[in-house]
């Protein structure tokens, strides 16, 4: 164990196995996360970082009858292609997990039935929609109809992609299946509910009071507006042939698996389970301790499912387990200002930009840090792109680290020098930088990525601007000369080492060069590099992003919308 007593559990939302990752995904919850864990790594902190695939619900199901496959070939194939795409971003979870393991189903299964013993939920007959072509019950995205609050024409039966409302069914106007198209019957079914309503004025302390101060503002809107609605209870089961079996010795019932909002949540549990087994540790320090810190990264249109539903459900659970300190949501992020769309193939998917940038991946890290959606919508556009990359991270970062590492090659063979006197304002300098680990660190303890991402480009500016206003290759006196390269240096050094949680390819690959190790974040000096000290060799560290590329992506794109 790390000598540390803080536990962190961080956790990114399980992405649902029924279609590959985009930059919306990447830039609303996987990179602030991986950042933010980075970060806690580098200081010593007891993390651990937990996601998995989402495999259960009707997208699954409806992905699998669009692909004319079954739901298990889908999520295997999803799952590996998710998995592969979060390795090649950089993005290194403690464990990525799947809902459909075995020990995920005894998790889940057992939560069920614990709540079922306590009587903490109850069954209930209701007239649900039914597809009598189809032979299925309509929940969820099997059914669509006119949105009650916007009035657009698809929205489903659990949500209105639109607006964002969440939905029932029976709220629909002029439902119909999704499966078939047909007009649906209503037929009696039971199912088991939780009584979300008696968790209610729990949820108001723990959220309107505790938290009111010290959560984002949209995620507490959200709650809010829900607590101020009043809750009801939700069936937590549903008539499917993909999902999590309720335990058939409890209910005599077929044909029942558990809601996949109900499950998938446990899912961080498991996974952690899955992940303390293989380590031989207790998985309970990370889930049931009560200094321990929960942070959960969720999309915004899962933000009732983490605030209110599953907190209930912990709650309910009644052994000990700790509620989320944070839940962090972004809003969402537009490509070509239009919303992203997977239906309608709308998006940048991850690995056919790792196939189309191949050693690129910082570079979409870059633009999608510095556009994160972190309290407005914001967009990504492939001209930006391309500008932000070839003007920010080739030019001023690239360039400076460039410049510096070939003037200490012919002016002192690739060895650091020895510095002279150093002028008012490399005392400033190296006065100033110094404070860079701290103002960093501090913008991503508070969650501000973007501010964090651009504090630390402001470090690369800063020495990109001295070296060439002091222009060490017009200086006579060879002293002068090394004074400038070793102050450049120092702020190549520096940029190496912070780099790390933004950018972690061109962090090894600046290290490397350097020949420096990674320092946990306190130890990181604004002298990391001492004299004598022998320097590998020069690579540059960013590709410029050609027309010809920008480009191909636009053609790709118009074929979308024609
Ligand atoms: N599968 C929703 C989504 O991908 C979802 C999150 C589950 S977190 C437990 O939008
Ligand atoms: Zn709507």
């Amino acid at each position: 164990m790390k000598k540390s007593n803080k536990y962190y559990t961080v956790t990114a939302a399980l992405p649902y196995a029924n279609g590959p990752i985009h930059i919306g995904h990447l830039s609303g919850v996987y990179f602030p996360a991986d950042i933010f864990v980075r970060y806690l790594r580098r200081n010593e902190k007891n993390v651990i970082f937990i996601c998995g695939s989402d495999e259960h619900g009707v997208p699954i199901a409806i992905q699998a009858k669009k692909e004319k496959k079954k739901p298990q070939e889908i999520v295997n194939k999803y799952h590996k292609m998710i998995k592969d795409c979060f390795i090649d971003f950089g993005i290194i979870f403690d464990n990525y997990s799947r809902t459909s393991s075995k020990i995920h189903y005894r998790i889940s299964t057992s939560f069920f039935k614990k709540l079922h013993v306590k009587k903490k939920i109850f069954e209930k007959i209701s007239n649900q929609y039914y597809d009598e072509k189809a032979k299925q019950f309509l929940a969820d995205r099997y059914i669509s109809g006119t949105c009650p609050n916007c009035q657009v024409l698809e929205a489903y039966g659990d949500q209105c992609e639109n607006c964002g409302t969440s939905l029932n069914p029976e709220d629909l106007i002029n439902p119909k299946s999704t499966l078939s198209g047909c007009i649906p019957i209503l037929k009696k079914t039971k199912h088991w509910y939780f009584p979300l309503d008696k968790y209610q004025k729990f949820l108001e302390k723990w959220i309107l009071t505790d938290h009111k101060k010290d959560w984002k503002i949209n995620v507490y809107g959200q709650v809010k507006s829900w607590l101020d609605q009043g809750l009801q209870p939700r069936a937590i089961t549903r008539d499917l042939n993909w999902g999590i079996p309720i335990p058939y010795s409890l209910m005599k019932e077929r044909g029942k698996v558990l809601y996949v909002w109900f499950e998938a949540p446990i899912g961080y549990i498991s996974s952690t389970i899955e992940w303390a087994k293989q380590k031989k540790v207790d998985w309970k320090l990370y889930w049931k301790y009560k200094k321990t810190k929960l942070i959960q990264f969720i999309g915004k249109d899962n933000i009732v499912f983490h605030c209110i539903i599953f907190p209930a459900i912990l709650k309910a659970h009644n052994s000990g387990y700790i509620l989320p300190d944070k839940v962090l949501a972004n809003e969402f992020l537009h490509l070509e200002n239009k919303k992203i769309s997977t239906s309608k193939n709308w998006a940048v998917w991850g690995h056919e930009y790792l196939k189309d940038f191949p050693n690129q991946q910082d570079s979409l890290r870059y633009i999608l840090i510095a556009n994160m959606p972190e309290k407005k919508d914001n967009n990504f556009n492939w001209k930006d792109f391309q500008r932000r990359n070839n003007t920010e991270l080739v030019s001023i970062f690239g360039n400076f680290v460039n410049r510096s590492l070939t003037l200490v090659k012919k002016y002192n063979n690739g060895i650091v020098p020895n510095p002279g006197i150093f002028s008012t304002r490399e005392k400033k300098i190296l006065d100033k930088i110094k404070n860079y680990p701290q103002y960093i660190g501090d913008l991503i303890e508070s969650y501000k990525f973007k501010e964090s991402l651009s504090c630390f480009m402001s470090l690369a500016k800063l020495g990109n601007k001295y070296l060439t206003e002091e222009e060490p290759w017009k200086k006579k006196e060879k002293k002068r000369v090394d004074t400038i390269i070793y102050i450049s240096l120092q702020i190549v050094g520096m940029l190496a080492q912070l780099a790390e949680p933004f950018l972690p390819y061109t962090s090894e690959k600046l290290l490397n060069i350097l020949r420096l190790k990674t320092v946990f974040w306190n130890q990181i000096k604004e002298k990391t590099l001492c004299p004598g000290h022998l320097l590998g060799d020069s690579k540059f560290l960013f590709e410029k992003i050609t027309n010809e590329s920008i480009e191909k992506q636009f053609k790709k794109l118009k074929k979308i919308q024609n």
